[in-house]
C-alpha cells in the first residue's frame, strides 16, 4: 500500500491516523504541497483533482480521506473498524466526522486561503480571523453534540477510536497552530490529549514524519 500525503496535511494526516489504528503497513510518498507538486503531471495522473491524500492499493487509486478511511473499514474488516456499531450508531460517527472534513476543513485549506489572498487582496490578520471563525463555529457544534452523542469518552465517540477521531486530531492540530484559544473547547480538548498519547497517533503527527 502507498499513501501519497504531506505531513502538514489534514486530510493525509487523517488516512494515517486510520492505517495505524487499523494496524495495517505502508509506505509514504511525499508530494509538497508548497512546491506544488501536486499539481504536476505525475501525481495529477494518479488525482487529477491535485489534492492529496492519494491510497494506492491492490492496483486501485483511491482520494478522498473519508472515501479512504471507508475504503479501509470495508476491505480490512478484520481489523478494527473506524465505522462501527448500529446503524444510529454509524451515522453519529459519520456525523461528528462531517462536522470537520465537510464544514470546517473545506473552507480553511490552502487553495481557500491562497485564494482569499491572492485573489481577493485579504490580508494576513484577515485570513487568520476567516480561518479561526470556521474552525470556532465547527467545534462549537461538536462540542456541543458530544454531549449529547458523544457518550463517556475517551474517544469522540464512546470507548472506541471511530472516524471522528481520525478527523478532529488533524483538525486539533492545525487550530493550535493557527493559535486558537482552544479552552472553550473542553471535551475536544480531553480528547486530543488521549489520543495524543497513543502511538498511533503519535505516529501519525506531522512532527513524526
Ligand atoms: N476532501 C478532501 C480534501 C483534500 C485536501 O484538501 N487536501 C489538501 C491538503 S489538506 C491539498 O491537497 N491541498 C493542495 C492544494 O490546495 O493545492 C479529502 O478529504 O481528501
Amino acid at each position: 500500500m502507498i499513501l501519497y500525503d504531506y505531513y502538514r496535511s489534514s486530510a493525509a494526516y487523517r488516512v494515517r491516523i486510520a492505517l495505524n489504528l487499523k494496524g495495517l503497513s505502508y509506505q509514504q510518498q511525499s508530494v509538497n504541497l508548497l512546491a506544488a507538486e501536486n499539481r504536476e503531471a505525475p501525481f495529477l495522473a494518479q488525482n487529477p483533482q491535485g489534492l492529496v491524500p492519494v491510497l494506492q492499493d491492490n492496483g486501485e487509486i483511491l482520494s478522498q480521506s473519508l472515501a479512504i478511511c471507508e475504503y479501509l473499514d470495508e476491505q480490512y474488516p478484520q481489523s478494527a473498524q473506524l465505522v462501527y456499531g448500529r446503524p444510529v450508531d454509524k451515522a453519529n460517527i459519520r456525523r461528528l466526522a462531517q462536522i470537520i472534513a465537510c464544514d470546517i476543513h473545506p473552507v480553511d485549506n490552502l487553495r481557500v486561503l491562497k485564494y482569499l489572498q491572492s485573489e481577493l487582496n485579504i490580508d494576513e490578520k484577515e485570513k487568520l480571523r476567516w480561518y479561526q471563525h470556521w474552525i470556532a463555529e465547527g467545534f462549537a457544534a461538536l462540542e456541543e453534540q458530544l454531549k449529547s452523542i458523544g457518550g463517556d469518552g475517551p474517544y469522540c465517540y464512546g470507548d472506541k477510536p471511530s472516524l471522528a477521531d481520525v478527523c478532529l486530531i488533524p483538525q486539533f492540530y492545525n487550530a493550535k497552530r493557527f493559535e486558537m484559544d482552544l479552552r472553550e473547547y473542553p471535551s475536544l480538548l480531553e480528547i486530543d490529549r488521549y489520543c495524543n498519547a497513543l502511538p498511533e497517533f503519535v505516529r501519525a503527527h506531522p512532527d513524526s514524519q
